[in-house]
């Protein structure tokens, strides 16, 4: 069987330590990358936003590869991989759904779905390749211009986090309470809704990878919103679907398999079973968990990725050291050697009114304290 369908003729990769601590692997050094590395926190960022609609960045391939290598280039050599810029939001919209980016206010839907009669507003099926052919197009000019530096992360939304903001019609301030009413009194049209973004999820990973992404990653930012009874409902059926669909898609396609990442923020609870069964390959942590502990709760079937608290990086440069080097002692548990499928990240994104030096201290600290000789 041929490996590959597709011929982007990419430059060749130089830096692959994200994919094989991805594999589980022992590593040198801890690979680092940040949720949410290529935004708000960066002033070259907010220079570009000022001329350009939030959606018009994502829309344009040249404006999402320049932005998504701002922090690449900033941070030369220090991070080890980088995440294409676009947003979750893109699915809703591909769905038919108007989402707005006013500045400063976050996302807004100015008619989010008020009940089940509302599913028949969404386009179903979904186009996926033309309707975000131009993610895919943004993703393929990255990986050229990336030069092979580090590789490129693709991503969506959870099915659970898309319906959340698609019925509560804005972002995380007010909570979710609509879109949580959904699942407890219309539990079928809930499911309805899940399985159709499910689908389209499925479509535009596999997108994704065929042009360029070399990892993927499925942000279930609001887990942490259902109960363990209703993750197990609602998210986690959802979750695993995607991850083995798009397996046997790329396989079906004679892709070759890239890492899935899974960040379900605040369902620490489940790491067992998402270690045993979901088929991700690499499980993202909020910080409300050590690392040994996850490590006890996963086993080492998956790799890690996480998870200091994003705050820490306004701690100040002693509180960031001391921080990243527990974490590092964590997640290494003892070992002499490099750790064993481990990624460093924050335990959620990073936020805007970071000090671009400190994210700068972070990133140095993981290199400094995440490597084999230093015990
Ligand atoms: O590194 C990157 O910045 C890559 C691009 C990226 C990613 C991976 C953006 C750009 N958004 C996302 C994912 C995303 N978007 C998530 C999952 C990650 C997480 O939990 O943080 C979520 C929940 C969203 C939804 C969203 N989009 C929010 C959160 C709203 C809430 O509920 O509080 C916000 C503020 C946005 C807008 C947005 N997305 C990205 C940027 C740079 C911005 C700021 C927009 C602006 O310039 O006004």
């Amino acid at each position: 069987m041929r490996k590959t369908t597709v011929n982007h003729d990419f430059p060749p990769l130089k830096n692959d330590l994200i994919l094989r601590a991805a594999r589980g692997e022992r590593t040198e050094r801890a690979p680092v990358w940040v949720m949410r590395q290529a935004g708000r926190y960066l002033p070259e960022f907010r220079k570009v936003r000022e001329q350009h609609p939030f959606f018009e960045i994502c829309q344009t391939p040249a404006l999402a590869t320049e932005i998504t290598l701002q922090p690449i280039r900033r941070y030369s050599g220090l991070l080890d991989a980088a995440i294409i810029f676009s947003d979750i939001l893109v699915i809703p919209q591909a769905m038919g759904m108007t989402v707005e980016m006013p500045e400063g206010k976050g996302p807004t839907f100015p008619q989010p779905l008020a009940g089940p009669d509302d599913l028949a507003k969404l386009k179903y099926p979904v186009d996926v390749d033309h309707e975000l052919g131009y993610v895919y197009e943004a993703i393929t000019m990255t990986r050229k211009e990336l030069k092979g530096e580090v590789p490129l992360i693709g991503f969506c939304g959870s099915p659970w986090t898309l319906m959340a903001y698609m019925i509560q019609g804005g972002g995380s301030r007010g909570g979710f309470h609509s879109a949580k009413r959904w699942i407890f009194q219309y539990p079928l049209a809930s499911k309805e809704l899940l399985s159709r973004i499910t689908t389209v999820c499925v479509d535009f990973l596999i997108g994704q990878v065929r042009a360029g992404a070399q990892l993927v990653q499925v942000f279930d930012s609001w887990a942490s919103e259902l109960s363990p009874h209703d993750f197990e409902e609602f998210s986690l059926p959802y979750l695993t679907k995607i991850a083995r669909e798009v397996k046997m898609g790329l396989l079906a396609e004679s892709l070759q398999p890239v890492p899935i990442i899974l960040f379900a923020k605040g369902a620490n609870y489940a790491l067992a079973d998402l270690a045993r069964s979901s088929g991700y390959d690499v499980l993202g942590l909020d910080w409300c968990i050590e690392p040994q502990v996850a490590r006890g709760l996963a086993g080492d079937s998956v790799a890690l990725q996480g998870n200091i608290d994003p705050d820490i990086l306004y701690g100040g440069k002693d509180a960031i050291e001391r921080e990243v080097e527990r974490m590092c002692k964590g997640f290494r548990s003892g070992s002499r050697q490099g750790p064993k499928g481990w990624i460093a990240n924050l335990g959620h994104g990073i936020t805007p009114g970071v000090d671009p030096e400190d994210m700068r201290h972070f990133l140095s600290c993981v290199h400094r304290y995440s490597s084999g000789e230093l015990q």
